[in-house]
């Protein structure tokens, strides 16, 4: 069966995670991807978080399956040349590099135009044009600069990041919707053009619903969802909503059976307006399907606490999965705090290729997360990463240079 991107080729001159997120993704849809990293070292984070000494960490090949690895030095003039040929022969350049790097390497926008004006260049950055332009960022930092850390967390605690890579993985998605938005508009324009997707920015689109209640709190100087809300203060900027629930639906996170002993004994549990009398009936409390003080949602904004902390003496005699059950059962919106371990050994996703085994020749198999999005016409084949540089002769072959031409750039350590 054909892929969604098949002919498309990629120069993925990224590197750490953003980038190497948003190409890894376009491999999956089918594009050829061509990594170039430096001779010698390659991608830092082969060599980063190592768990087996002398191979390339999980870190890496977990963000660079179905590539094509070439090393380069692209600060020479062979290098340079090499290079040159790669952008008149692929689709797309993608890089992460720190601002002005591309510049300073003689990469320009004008340069790769003049070579090939059909190339579309998608780029990360930390910020886009403003006062932090130019300055290198990495993931909590574009969390917190993008609304996120000051949002997370509690109300008497300090801003906190999330473990979800919002501002590496998150912007990564933003480049490859921008990537192949900007190559359907080629098919009309035959013109290649500029997609970039600042860290900052794709978290804030992330944080919408938080800019949201910025407004709303500057109306009317309260959030009823808000556990600060009713008998807490609100400031002039949305505060930190513990665990409640972003949207009108009030929501906890409650113990589960063996809270004391399991850090992960505890689900999510969402009071639903629809729901509201069989979750009442569920936790032995009827009365309160009629009781004035209950029985509409705003209502109950006013008792939350007292409302969840009955509803958690429910959850507290079963399992987090036993919970889930019961409450399915009754369409009541619940969901169990999964452990990565849980989730590692979950059939489910196993089968959906979410969760995929991976063959690697130096450090044998390993777990890796495949492409999240299904498409009925283009399947996805999730492939090992490359080792460093395993295909630079296949590809430099594949660029008109012969057996002789490729050995003297490797005794001019070029390649
Ligand atoms: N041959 C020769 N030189 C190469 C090369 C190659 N194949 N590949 C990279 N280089 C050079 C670059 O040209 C650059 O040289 P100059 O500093 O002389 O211009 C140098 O290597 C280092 O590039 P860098 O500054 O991008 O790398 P860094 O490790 O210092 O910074 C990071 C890393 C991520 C902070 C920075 O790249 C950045 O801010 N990127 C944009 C934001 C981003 O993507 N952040 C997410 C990172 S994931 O957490």
């Amino acid at each position: 069966m054909t892929q969604a991107l098949d002919g498309v080729r990629i120069l993925d001159f990224t590197h750490v995670q953003s980038g190497p997120t948003c190409t890894q993704l376009l491999a999956w849809f089918g594009a050829d991807v061509i990594k170039v990293e430096r001779a010698g070292s390659g991608d830092a984070t082969r060599a980063q978080l190592r768990d087996i000494p002398g191979v390339d960490s999980l870190y890496f090949t977990m963000l660079n399956h179905n590539k094509r690895s070439i090393t380069l030095d692209t600060k020479t003039a062979k290098g340079r040349e090499v290079l040159d040929k790669l952008i008149t022969t692929c689709d797309v350049l993608v890089e992460n590099f720190a601002p002005g790097a591309l510049d300073r390497m003689g990469i320009t926008w004008e340069h790769i135009q003049a070579l090939n004006p059909r190339m579309i260049v998608g780029s990360v950055k930390g910020f886009g044009p403003g006062p932090y332009e130019d300055c290198k960022v990495y993931e909590n930092v574009a969390q917190c600069a993008g609304g996120a850390a000051s949002t997370t967390g509690f109300d008497d605690g300090p801003p906190m990041v999330t473990g979800a890579q919002i501002g590496d993985s998150g912007t990564g998605l933003h480049l490859a919707i921008g990537i192949v938005a900007a190559l359907y508009q080629r098919n009309t324009t035959v013109r290649g053009q500029k997609v970039l997707a600042p860290m900052q920015d794709a978290v804030l689109n992330l944080c919408r619903v938080k800019l949201r209640d910025q407004q709303r709190l500057e109306r009317t100087h309260t959030l009823h969802e808000y556990p600060q809300y009713p008998d807490g203060k609100f400031g002039e900027a949305v505060p930190r909503a513990g665990n409640a629930s972003g949207g009108g639906q009030p929501g906890a996170i409650l113990k589960c059976l063996g809270w004391e002993t399991d850090a992960n004994a505890y689900i999510y549990f969402i009071t639903q307006g629809a729901a509201w009398p069989d979750v009442c009936r569920v936790i032995g409390e009827p009365d309160w399907i009629d009781d004035e003080a209950y029985a509409t949602p705003q209502a109950r904004l006013l008792h939350l606490k007292p409302i969840f902390a009955r509803i958690e003496q429910w959850t507290m005699t079963l399992t987090k999965f036993e919970a889930m059950d019961i409450l399915n059962k009754y369409d009541i919106p619940c969901g169990p705090i999964l452990s990565m371990k849980e989730i590692a050994e979950e059939p489910a996703l196993r089968e959906t290729g979410t969760i995929v085994e991976v063959d690697h020749p130096a450090r044998g198999k390993y777990l890796t997360v495949g492409n999240p999005i299904k498409m009925s016409d283009s399947p996805t084949v999730v492939t090992r990463s490359p080792l460093l540089g395993e295909h630079t002769d296949e590809i430099l072959a594949q660029l008109g240079y012969g057996v002789q031409a490729i050995s003297e750039l490797r005794s001019a350590a070029v390649i």
